[in-house]
């Protein structure tokens, strides 16, 4: 049998979320490795010296350490669900840019020495864009599910754990159903198994 590709993981990470939804769905069989990022195994060092995760080592040698390549490459093995049709590269990175700055500085604002408030505001603004879309859509792409509900998702996760109740009172109802509907899905559940951290020796499967 050959061997699996290996993906170093966190899994509370929306990078290495969104690589893990995407390999789920391309039914990729693959070695996660869940690591701590306070203590980067000398693995993932030597794979990529960004040494952010998620990175993908596949069989052949060959390393990508960005996420929605990571997605790109799993899926152009295998799309059951067509996601690659639903490949917003712009809203992707409207999410990726400025959203993903609203939300560090609303969830950590002791890091960043910002206002909470004002970088919420700024993010729920953003966030009426996809409402916009997802009015007149289930999904951000139209009527299935897609590489960029999939990408996007974690973020907006991240973003309505941060005050639950302050964001199931928004006027956001496409995006909430949205949201619910991934969380309650058994992709979800299976990208979010939980993992003892990995260090040489010990082998978990997708
Ligand atoms: N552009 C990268 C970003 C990945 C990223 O920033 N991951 C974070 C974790 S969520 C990370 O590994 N940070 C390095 C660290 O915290 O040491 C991707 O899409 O894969």
């Amino acid at each position: 049998m050959a061997a699996a590709p290996i993906l170093y993981s966190f899994r509370r990470c929306p990078y290495a979320m969104r690589a893990r939804l995407a390999l789920l769905i391309a039914e990729i069989d693959c070695e996660i490795r869940e690591v701590r990022l306070s203590a980067k195994p000398a693995e993932l060092l030597a794979a990529s010296a960004k040494a952010t995760v998620p990175v993908l080592v596949l069989p052949d040698g060959a390393v990508i350490d960005e996420s929605l390549d990571i997605m790109r490459w799993a899926l152009r093995h295998n799309d059951p669900e067509s996601w690659l049709d639903g490949d917003d590269a712009a809203l992707i990175a409207a999410n990726d840019g400025p959203f993903k700055h609203h939300l560090d500085r609303y969830k950590y604002p002791e890091r960043h020495g910002t206002d909470p408030l004002a970088h919420r505001a700024a993010a729920a603004a953003l966030l009426s864009d996809l409402e916009q879309r997802l009015a007149g859509n289930p999904w951000l792409c139209g009527d299935r599910r897609s590489l960029t509900d999939a990408a996007i998702m974690p973020f907006v996760r991240q973003f309505a754990a941060v005050d639950r109740v302050w964001f199931d009172t928004q006027p956001l109802p496409g995006l909430q159903r949205w949201l619910a509907t991934q969380l309650a899905s058994p992709l979800f559940g299976r990208a979010m198994v939980t993992r003892p951290q990995w260090h040489p020796g010990i082998e978990f499967k997708t």
